[in-house]
Protein backbone atom coordinates (compact mmCIF):
# COMPACT_ATOMS: atom_id res chain seq x y z
CA UNK A 1 0.00 0.00 0.00
CA UNK A 2 2.73 2.27 0.90
CA UNK A 3 5.06 1.14 -1.44
CA UNK A 4 5.62 4.22 -4.02
CA UNK A 5 5.45 6.40 -0.91
CA UNK A 6 8.22 4.39 0.85
CA UNK A 7 10.33 4.23 -2.23
CA UNK A 8 10.00 8.01 -2.69
CA UNK A 9 10.81 9.00 1.13
CA UNK A 10 13.46 6.47 1.07
CA UNK A 11 15.46 8.64 -1.72
CA UNK A 12 15.17 11.97 -0.24
CA UNK A 13 16.68 10.81 2.68
CA UNK A 14 19.26 8.73 0.47
CA UNK A 15 20.13 12.26 -1.13
CA UNK A 16 20.43 13.69 2.38
CA UNK A 17 22.58 11.40 3.22
CA UNK A 18 25.27 13.12 1.11
CA UNK A 19 25.34 16.29 2.81
CA UNK A 20 27.26 16.93 5.74
CA UNK A 21 25.01 19.25 7.40
CA UNK A 22 21.09 20.09 7.27
CA UNK A 23 21.07 23.53 6.30
CA UNK A 24 18.04 25.72 5.88
CA UNK A 25 19.11 25.01 1.73
CA UNK A 26 18.98 20.93 1.62
CA UNK A 27 16.45 20.97 4.14
CA UNK A 28 13.90 23.03 1.99
CA UNK A 29 14.92 20.89 -1.03
CA UNK A 30 14.03 17.69 1.34
CA UNK A 31 11.12 19.22 2.39
CA UNK A 32 9.62 20.21 -1.31
CA UNK A 33 10.52 16.60 -2.27
CA UNK A 34 8.45 15.11 0.68
CA UNK A 35 5.66 17.23 0.33
CA UNK A 36 5.79 15.78 -3.34
CA UNK A 37 5.88 12.06 -2.41
CA UNK A 38 2.74 12.88 0.05
CA UNK A 39 0.65 14.27 -2.02
CA UNK A 40 1.23 11.39 -4.66
CA UNK A 41 0.15 8.74 -2.51
CA UNK A 42 -2.91 10.88 -1.91
CA UNK A 43 -2.47 11.82 1.24
CA UNK A 44 -4.74 14.40 2.53
CA UNK A 45 -4.03 18.24 1.66
CA UNK A 46 -4.56 18.85 5.09
CA UNK A 47 -2.07 16.44 6.36
CA UNK A 48 0.54 17.41 4.28
CA UNK A 49 0.16 20.79 5.53
CA UNK A 50 0.51 19.59 9.42
CA UNK A 51 3.50 16.79 8.29
CA UNK A 52 5.36 19.54 6.15
CA UNK A 53 5.03 22.45 8.97
CA UNK A 54 5.99 20.00 11.89
CA UNK A 55 9.24 18.50 10.19
CA UNK A 56 10.31 21.90 9.15
CA UNK A 57 9.98 23.17 13.08
CA UNK A 58 11.35 20.31 14.02
CA UNK A 59 14.25 20.23 11.37
CA UNK A 60 15.07 24.23 12.52
CA UNK A 61 15.08 22.93 15.99
CA UNK A 62 17.25 20.40 15.61
CA UNK A 63 19.92 22.37 13.34
CA UNK A 64 21.65 22.76 16.27
CA UNK A 65 22.58 19.01 17.36
CA UNK A 66 26.08 18.43 16.22
CA UNK A 67 27.68 15.45 14.98
CA UNK A 68 24.92 13.85 13.90
CA UNK A 69 24.10 12.97 10.50
CA UNK A 70 21.25 15.02 8.35
CA UNK A 71 19.85 11.30 6.88
CA UNK A 72 19.67 9.98 10.41
CA UNK A 73 18.37 13.32 11.81
CA UNK A 74 15.51 13.59 8.92
CA UNK A 75 14.66 9.67 9.30
CA UNK A 76 13.91 10.66 12.68
CA UNK A 77 12.04 13.26 12.57
CA UNK A 78 9.85 11.84 9.55
CA UNK A 79 9.36 9.01 11.26
CA UNK A 80 8.33 10.70 14.47
CA UNK A 81 5.60 13.16 12.28
CA UNK A 82 4.78 9.88 10.37
CA UNK A 83 4.12 8.02 13.86
CA UNK A 84 2.09 11.00 15.16
CA UNK A 85 -0.04 11.33 11.71
CA UNK A 86 -0.78 7.72 11.68
CA UNK A 87 -1.83 7.90 15.57
CA UNK A 88 0.74 7.30 18.12
CA UNK A 89 0.24 3.86 18.97
CA UNK A 90 -2.11 0.62 19.03
CA UNK A 91 -5.46 1.41 19.94
CA UNK A 92 -7.04 -2.06 21.47
CA UNK A 93 -10.69 -3.10 21.21
CA UNK A 94 -12.72 -1.73 24.16
CA UNK A 95 -13.92 -5.07 26.18
CA UNK A 96 -15.49 -3.05 28.87
CA UNK A 97 -18.86 -3.43 28.33
CA UNK A 98 -20.81 -6.76 29.96
CA UNK A 99 -21.92 -7.93 27.63
CA UNK A 100 -19.32 -5.89 24.76
CA UNK A 101 -20.99 -4.65 21.91
CA UNK A 102 -19.05 -3.81 18.98
CA UNK A 103 -20.89 -2.21 15.70
CA UNK A 104 -19.59 -2.76 12.17
CA UNK A 105 -20.57 0.13 10.05
CA UNK A 106 -19.41 1.77 6.48
CA UNK A 107 -20.75 1.78 2.88
CA UNK A 108 -21.81 -1.27 0.95
CA UNK A 109 -18.40 -3.34 -0.40
CA UNK A 110 -16.24 -2.04 2.61
CA UNK A 111 -15.74 -5.30 4.03
CA UNK A 112 -17.81 -5.22 7.12
CA UNK A 113 -19.51 -8.73 6.81
CA UNK A 114 -15.95 -10.19 6.38
CA UNK A 115 -14.19 -7.90 8.54
CA UNK A 116 -16.90 -8.64 11.34
CA UNK A 117 -15.77 -12.66 10.64
CA UNK A 118 -12.12 -11.65 11.11
CA UNK A 119 -12.87 -9.87 13.98
CA UNK A 120 -14.34 -13.15 15.70
CA UNK A 121 -11.21 -15.34 15.18
CA UNK A 122 -9.10 -11.95 16.71
CA UNK A 123 -11.58 -11.49 20.00
CA UNK A 124 -11.41 -15.26 20.34
CA UNK A 125 -7.75 -15.33 20.33
CA UNK A 126 -8.40 -12.93 23.14
CA UNK A 127 -10.13 -14.88 25.35
CA UNK A 128 -13.64 -13.69 23.95
CA UNK A 129 -16.53 -15.36 23.35
CA UNK A 130 -18.04 -13.79 20.40
CA UNK A 131 -21.62 -13.77 18.79
CA UNK A 132 -21.65 -12.49 15.44
CA UNK A 133 -25.60 -10.69 14.96
CA UNK A 134 -26.70 -10.80 11.37
CA UNK A 135 -28.51 -6.92 11.04
CA UNK A 136 -27.74 -6.71 7.34
CA UNK A 137 -31.42 -7.61 7.02
CA UNK A 138 -32.01 -5.91 3.37
CA UNK A 139 -30.83 -8.94 1.54
CA UNK A 140 -31.00 -12.17 2.52
CA UNK A 141 -27.83 -13.05 0.50
CA UNK A 142 -26.03 -10.65 3.09
CA UNK A 143 -27.47 -12.90 6.17
CA UNK A 144 -26.22 -16.23 4.19
CA UNK A 145 -22.74 -14.48 3.91
CA UNK A 146 -22.27 -13.96 7.36
CA UNK A 147 -23.58 -17.45 8.05
CA UNK A 148 -20.88 -18.81 5.65
CA UNK A 149 -18.30 -16.75 7.08
CA UNK A 150 -19.89 -17.83 10.44
CA UNK A 151 -18.99 -21.42 9.59
CA UNK A 152 -15.73 -20.99 8.11
CA UNK A 153 -14.70 -19.53 11.37
CA UNK A 154 -16.52 -22.04 14.00
CA UNK A 155 -18.51 -18.75 15.65
CA UNK A 156 -22.06 -18.69 16.21
CA UNK A 157 -24.45 -16.53 13.87
CA UNK A 158 -27.50 -14.83 15.77
CA UNK A 159 -30.56 -14.10 13.03
CA UNK A 160 -34.50 -13.80 13.89
CA UNK A 161 -36.02 -15.06 10.94
CA UNK A 162 -38.37 -12.94 8.77
CA UNK A 163 -37.67 -9.61 10.86
CA UNK A 164 -36.26 -6.20 9.46
CA UNK A 165 -36.43 -4.51 12.94
CA UNK A 166 -32.70 -4.08 13.71
CA UNK A 167 -33.63 -3.17 17.75
CA UNK A 168 -35.85 -6.70 17.75
CA UNK A 169 -33.24 -8.54 16.70
CA UNK A 170 -30.71 -7.01 19.07
CA UNK A 171 -32.54 -6.95 21.78
CA UNK A 172 -33.25 -10.87 21.06
CA UNK A 173 -29.51 -11.50 20.24
CA UNK A 174 -28.50 -9.59 23.86
CA UNK A 175 -31.03 -12.19 25.54
CA UNK A 176 -29.62 -15.42 23.81
CA UNK A 177 -25.73 -13.85 24.46
CA UNK A 178 -26.94 -13.84 28.52
CA UNK A 179 -28.88 -17.50 28.30
CA UNK A 180 -25.70 -19.25 26.20
CA UNK A 181 -22.79 -16.95 28.13
CA UNK A 182 -21.75 -14.84 25.37
CA UNK A 183 -19.89 -12.15 26.42
CA UNK A 184 -19.67 -10.06 22.77
CA UNK A 185 -21.68 -9.42 19.85
CA UNK A 186 -20.25 -8.21 16.90
CA UNK A 187 -23.26 -6.55 15.43
CA UNK A 188 -22.75 -6.39 11.28
CA UNK A 189 -25.12 -4.05 10.09
CA UNK A 190 -26.47 -2.89 6.76
CA UNK A 191 -24.31 -0.59 4.23
CA UNK A 192 -25.63 1.53 1.56
CA UNK A 193 -23.43 2.88 -1.69
CA UNK A 194 -23.47 6.26 -0.08
CA UNK A 195 -24.06 7.63 3.14
CA UNK A 196 -28.15 8.19 3.31
CA UNK A 197 -30.59 9.26 5.69
CA UNK A 198 -31.84 5.58 6.12
CA UNK A 199 -28.46 3.81 6.65
CA UNK A 200 -27.99 6.77 9.07
CA UNK A 201 -30.90 6.52 11.05
CA UNK A 202 -30.84 2.79 11.73
CA UNK A 203 -26.99 3.17 12.78
CA UNK A 204 -28.28 6.14 15.25
CA UNK A 205 -31.04 4.40 16.26
CA UNK A 206 -28.60 1.21 17.43
CA UNK A 207 -26.23 3.81 18.98
CA UNK A 208 -29.20 5.71 21.47
CA UNK A 209 -30.90 2.18 22.59
CA UNK A 210 -27.93 -0.43 22.56
CA UNK A 211 -24.68 2.42 23.68
CA UNK A 212 -22.00 0.28 22.14
CA UNK A 213 -18.60 0.42 23.16
CA UNK A 214 -17.26 0.23 19.87
CA UNK A 215 -18.68 1.67 16.31
CA UNK A 216 -15.56 0.70 14.45
CA UNK A 217 -16.12 2.66 10.61
CA UNK A 218 -15.16 0.20 8.09
CA UNK A 219 -13.33 2.02 5.03
CA UNK A 220 -12.22 0.84 1.65
CA UNK A 221 -8.53 1.45 1.59
CA UNK A 222 -8.63 1.75 -2.22
CA UNK A 223 -11.05 4.48 -2.53
CA UNK A 224 -8.48 6.87 -2.33
CA UNK A 225 -9.41 10.51 -0.89
CA UNK A 226 -13.28 9.90 -1.05
CA UNK A 227 -12.34 7.76 2.03
CA UNK A 228 -11.62 10.55 4.07
CA UNK A 229 -15.15 12.44 3.50
CA UNK A 230 -16.49 9.38 4.00
CA UNK A 231 -15.09 8.57 7.42
CA UNK A 232 -15.30 12.37 8.98
CA UNK A 233 -19.32 11.80 7.65
CA UNK A 234 -20.08 8.91 9.51
CA UNK A 235 -17.51 10.44 12.69
CA UNK A 236 -19.17 13.74 12.96
CA UNK A 237 -23.02 11.91 12.63
CA UNK A 238 -21.93 8.39 14.71
CA UNK A 239 -19.64 9.29 16.42
CA UNK A 240 -17.28 6.23 15.63
CA UNK A 241 -14.58 4.82 18.56
CA UNK A 242 -12.33 3.37 15.68
CA UNK A 243 -11.68 2.50 12.23
CA UNK A 244 -10.79 -0.44 10.33
CA UNK A 245 -8.89 0.06 6.99
CA UNK A 246 -9.49 -2.85 4.24
CA UNK A 247 -8.02 -3.89 1.34
CA UNK A 248 -4.83 -2.77 2.70
CA UNK A 249 -3.19 -5.66 0.53
CA UNK A 250 -4.21 -3.92 -2.48
CA UNK A 251 -2.48 -1.22 -4.91
CA UNK A 252 -3.64 1.66 -3.97
CA UNK A 253 -1.51 4.98 -3.16
CA UNK A 254 -1.93 4.74 0.79
CA UNK A 255 -2.73 8.31 1.02
CA UNK A 256 -5.91 7.50 3.24
CA UNK A 257 -4.83 5.56 5.11
CA UNK A 258 -2.58 8.04 6.30
CA UNK A 259 -5.18 10.88 6.38
CA UNK A 260 -7.75 8.79 7.89
CA UNK A 261 -7.25 9.15 11.67
CA UNK A 262 -5.45 12.43 11.68
CA UNK A 263 -9.25 13.62 9.66
CA UNK A 264 -11.28 12.36 12.22
CA UNK A 265 -9.37 12.18 15.52
CA UNK A 266 -9.69 8.56 15.48
CA UNK A 267 -7.35 5.35 15.96
CA UNK A 268 -7.32 2.90 12.87
CA UNK A 269 -7.48 0.06 15.29
CA UNK A 270 -6.83 -2.90 12.85
CA UNK A 271 -6.28 -3.34 9.13
CA UNK A 272 -7.50 -5.41 6.55
CA UNK A 273 -4.47 -7.37 4.78
CA UNK A 274 -6.01 -9.80 2.62
CA UNK A 275 -9.00 -11.97 1.66
CA UNK A 276 -8.50 -14.73 3.91
CA UNK A 277 -10.19 -14.71 7.17
CA UNK A 278 -6.73 -14.80 9.33
CA UNK A 279 -5.52 -11.22 7.49
CA UNK A 280 -6.73 -9.04 9.94
CA UNK A 281 -4.06 -7.47 11.95
CA UNK A 282 -3.60 -5.12 14.73
CA UNK A 283 -2.64 -1.55 13.63
CA UNK A 284 0.35 -0.30 15.02
CA UNK A 285 1.22 3.23 13.73
CA UNK A 286 4.71 3.15 14.84
CA UNK A 287 5.97 -0.23 13.04
CA UNK A 288 3.81 1.05 10.16
CA UNK A 289 6.13 4.19 9.73
CA UNK A 290 8.95 2.34 10.43
CA UNK A 291 7.84 0.34 6.99
CA UNK A 292 6.84 3.08 5.42
CA UNK A 293 10.91 4.25 5.94
CA UNK A 294 12.58 1.10 4.60
CA UNK A 295 13.44 -0.18 8.21
CA UNK A 296 11.15 -3.20 7.63
CA UNK A 297 9.10 -4.27 10.39
CA UNK A 298 10.65 -7.37 12.28
CA UNK A 299 8.22 -7.31 14.98
CA UNK A 300 5.18 -7.75 13.10
CA UNK A 301 6.63 -10.77 11.33
CA UNK A 302 7.67 -12.60 14.09
CA UNK A 303 4.32 -12.11 15.52
CA UNK A 304 2.84 -13.39 12.56
CA UNK A 305 4.57 -16.32 12.70
CA UNK A 306 4.42 -17.32 16.08
CA UNK A 307 0.11 -17.28 15.36
CA UNK A 308 0.44 -19.39 12.18
CA UNK A 309 3.58 -21.58 12.69
CA UNK A 310 3.04 -25.23 14.79
CA UNK A 311 5.34 -24.80 17.34
CA UNK A 312 5.80 -28.71 17.34
CA UNK A 313 6.56 -29.28 13.92
CA UNK A 314 8.60 -26.20 13.51
CA UNK A 315 10.59 -28.39 16.59
CA UNK A 316 10.47 -31.66 14.83
CA UNK A 317 11.90 -29.95 11.66
CA UNK A 318 14.64 -27.72 13.57
CA UNK A 319 15.84 -31.53 14.92
CA UNK A 320 16.52 -33.47 12.11
CA UNK A 321 18.07 -29.78 10.48
CA UNK A 322 20.96 -30.67 13.76
CA UNK A 323 21.06 -33.89 12.53
CA UNK A 324 21.05 -33.49 8.64
CA UNK A 325 18.07 -35.68 8.77
CA UNK A 326 15.53 -32.95 6.43
CA UNK A 327 14.25 -34.84 3.84
CA UNK A 328 12.44 -33.76 0.59
CA UNK A 329 9.31 -34.24 2.74
CA UNK A 330 10.29 -31.83 5.44
CA UNK A 331 11.45 -29.22 3.01
CA UNK A 332 7.74 -29.23 1.62
CA UNK A 333 6.66 -28.65 5.26
CA UNK A 334 8.56 -25.85 5.71
CA UNK A 335 8.08 -24.22 1.94
CA UNK A 336 4.74 -24.80 3.61
CA UNK A 337 4.84 -22.97 6.59
CA UNK A 338 6.69 -19.99 4.60
CA UNK A 339 3.29 -19.47 2.78
CA UNK A 340 1.68 -19.71 5.88
CA UNK A 341 3.65 -16.05 6.54
CA UNK A 342 1.90 -14.51 3.61
CA UNK A 343 3.44 -14.21 0.11
CA UNK A 344 7.21 -13.68 -0.57
CA UNK A 345 5.88 -9.88 -1.71
CA UNK A 346 4.96 -9.31 2.03
CA UNK A 347 7.84 -11.53 3.85
CA UNK A 348 10.20 -9.46 1.93
CA UNK A 349 8.35 -5.94 2.86
CA UNK A 350 8.96 -6.94 6.29
CA UNK A 351 12.58 -8.17 6.20
CA UNK A 352 15.11 -5.09 7.85
CA UNK A 353 17.94 -4.88 5.11
CA UNK A 354 15.51 -5.24 2.06
CA UNK A 355 15.09 -1.91 0.99
CA UNK A 356 15.16 -2.70 -2.37
CA UNK A 357 13.10 -0.88 -4.98
CA UNK A 358 9.72 -2.08 -5.37
CA UNK A 359 10.63 -3.53 -8.70
CA UNK A 360 13.15 -5.55 -7.64
CA UNK A 361 11.26 -6.80 -4.70
CA UNK A 362 8.41 -8.21 -7.64
CA UNK A 363 10.94 -9.66 -9.74
CA UNK A 364 12.64 -11.53 -6.35
CA UNK A 365 9.21 -12.30 -5.49
CA UNK A 366 7.96 -13.32 -8.71
CA UNK A 367 11.37 -15.70 -8.91
CA UNK A 368 11.05 -17.18 -5.37
CA UNK A 369 8.02 -17.69 -5.70
CA UNK A 370 8.24 -19.84 -9.47
CA UNK A 371 11.11 -21.79 -8.08
CA UNK A 372 9.03 -22.63 -4.85
CA UNK A 373 6.33 -24.51 -7.27
CA UNK A 374 9.37 -26.32 -9.54
CA UNK A 375 10.62 -27.21 -6.03
CA UNK A 376 7.41 -28.81 -5.46
CA UNK A 377 6.59 -29.91 -9.01
CA UNK A 378 10.22 -31.75 -8.68
CA UNK A 379 9.47 -32.86 -5.40
CA UNK A 380 6.21 -34.57 -6.36
CA UNK A 381 7.27 -36.30 -8.99
CA UNK A 382 9.53 -38.33 -6.37
CA UNK A 383 8.38 -41.75 -4.55
CA UNK A 384 7.29 -41.26 -1.06
CA UNK A 385 10.64 -43.32 -0.61
CA UNK A 386 12.71 -40.87 -2.66
CA UNK A 387 11.55 -38.22 -0.68
CA UNK A 388 12.37 -39.45 2.94
CA UNK A 389 15.90 -40.73 1.68
CA UNK A 390 17.32 -38.63 -0.73
CA UNK A 391 20.33 -41.17 -1.08
CA UNK A 392 17.71 -43.46 -3.21
CA UNK A 393 17.56 -41.56 -5.84
CA UNK A 394 20.17 -43.15 -8.49
CA UNK A 395 20.43 -41.83 -12.38
CA UNK A 396 18.04 -43.94 -13.31
CA UNK A 397 15.73 -42.29 -10.53
CA UNK A 398 16.85 -39.26 -11.67
CA UNK A 399 15.82 -39.63 -15.16
CA UNK A 400 12.45 -41.18 -14.59
CA UNK A 401 12.42 -37.63 -11.87
CA UNK A 402 13.22 -35.64 -14.44
CA UNK A 403 10.59 -36.81 -17.62
CA UNK A 404 7.83 -36.99 -14.83
CA UNK A 405 8.15 -33.38 -13.97
CA UNK A 406 9.32 -32.00 -17.27
CA UNK A 407 12.57 -30.75 -15.31
CA UNK A 408 15.97 -31.36 -17.13
CA UNK A 409 17.90 -34.20 -16.26
CA UNK A 410 20.71 -31.69 -15.42
CA UNK A 411 18.20 -29.71 -13.25
CA UNK A 412 17.33 -32.44 -11.37
CA UNK A 413 20.95 -32.99 -10.78
CA UNK A 414 21.58 -29.39 -9.21
CA UNK A 415 18.61 -29.62 -7.43
CA UNK A 416 19.64 -33.02 -5.53
CA UNK A 417 23.08 -31.63 -4.90
CA UNK A 418 22.23 -28.46 -3.97
CA UNK A 419 19.73 -29.97 -1.59
CA UNK A 420 22.42 -31.95 0.15
CA UNK A 421 24.49 -29.01 0.37
CA UNK A 422 21.58 -27.09 2.02
CA UNK A 423 20.96 -29.56 4.28
CA UNK A 424 25.05 -30.15 5.27
CA UNK A 425 25.10 -25.81 6.18
CA UNK A 426 21.35 -26.23 7.99
CA UNK A 427 23.11 -28.86 10.56
CA UNK A 428 25.34 -26.24 11.61
CA UNK A 429 23.09 -22.63 11.47
CA UNK A 430 19.91 -24.10 11.94
CA UNK A 431 17.72 -22.74 14.77
CA UNK A 432 14.51 -22.81 13.31
CA UNK A 433 13.11 -21.62 17.04
CA UNK A 434 15.04 -18.02 16.38
CA UNK A 435 13.95 -18.04 12.20
CA UNK A 436 10.80 -18.42 13.76
CA UNK A 437 11.25 -15.75 16.49
CA UNK A 438 9.20 -18.25 18.91
CA UNK A 439 11.89 -17.57 21.85
CA UNK A 440 14.60 -15.67 20.42
CA UNK A 441 15.46 -11.41 20.77
CA UNK A 442 14.58 -9.66 17.96
CA UNK A 443 18.10 -9.72 17.12
CA UNK A 444 18.73 -13.41 16.75
CA UNK A 445 15.54 -13.48 14.59
CA UNK A 446 16.29 -10.68 12.08
CA UNK A 447 19.83 -12.69 11.29
CA UNK A 448 17.91 -15.75 11.17
CA UNK A 449 15.40 -14.35 8.79
CA UNK A 450 17.85 -13.39 6.37
CA UNK A 451 19.70 -16.44 6.64
CA UNK A 452 16.26 -18.20 5.78
CA UNK A 453 15.64 -16.41 2.77
CA UNK A 454 19.72 -16.48 1.89
CA UNK A 455 19.28 -20.70 2.08
CA UNK A 456 15.86 -20.62 -0.38
CA UNK A 457 17.91 -18.51 -2.59
CA UNK A 458 20.92 -20.68 -2.86
CA UNK A 459 18.54 -23.80 -3.22
CA UNK A 460 17.30 -22.93 -6.42
N1 LIG B 1 -8.22 -8.12 -0.71
C1 LIG B 1 -9.05 -7.88 0.31
N2 LIG B 1 -10.36 -8.03 0.12
C2 LIG B 1 -11.18 -7.79 1.15
C3 LIG B 1 -10.69 -7.37 2.42
N3 LIG B 1 -11.75 -7.19 3.23
C4 LIG B 1 -12.86 -7.49 2.49
N4 LIG B 1 -12.52 -7.84 1.24
C5 LIG B 1 -13.41 -8.21 0.13
O1 LIG B 1 -14.28 -7.13 -0.14
C6 LIG B 1 -15.53 -7.61 -0.62
C7 LIG B 1 -16.67 -6.97 0.15
O2 LIG B 1 -16.63 -7.41 1.50
P1 LIG B 1 -17.91 -7.51 2.43
O3 LIG B 1 -17.42 -7.97 3.76
O4 LIG B 1 -18.99 -8.31 1.80
O5 LIG B 1 -18.36 -5.98 2.50
P2 LIG B 1 -19.63 -5.32 3.20
O6 LIG B 1 -20.61 -5.02 2.11
O7 LIG B 1 -19.12 -4.07 3.82
O8 LIG B 1 -20.15 -6.28 4.20
C8 LIG B 1 -15.49 -9.11 -0.47
O9 LIG B 1 -15.22 -9.67 -1.73
C9 LIG B 1 -14.30 -9.36 0.48
O10 LIG B 1 -13.69 -10.60 0.23
C10 LIG B 1 -9.26 -7.21 2.59
O11 LIG B 1 -8.73 -6.83 3.63
N5 LIG B 1 -8.50 -7.47 1.49
MG1 LIG C 1 -22.06 -6.98 4.44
Amino acid sequence: MFDSLSEKLQEVIKKASGQSELTQENMQDALREIRRALLDADVNLRVVKSFISNIKDKAEGENVLQGVNPAQQLVKIVHDELVKILGESQAPIDYSGHPNLIMMLGLQGSGKTTSAAKLAIKLKKDGRNPLLVACDVYRPAAIKQLQTLGEQTNTEVFTLDGSKNVQDIISSALNYAKDKGFNTLIIDTAGRLQIDTDMMAELLLIDRVFSPQEKLLVIDAMTGQESVNVAENFNEQLGITGLILTKADGDSRGGAALSISYCTGKPVKLIGTGEKLNALEDFHPERMATRILGMGDIVSLVERAQEVIDEKEAMALEKKMQKAEFSFNDFLKMQKQMKMLGSFDQILGMLPGFNISKNDREKLSHEGEKQFKRIEVFIQSMTPEERENPKLIDSSRKKRISAGSGISLADVNTYIKQFEQMRQMMKGVSNLKNTFGKFGGVNGTKLAAKQMMQNMRRFK
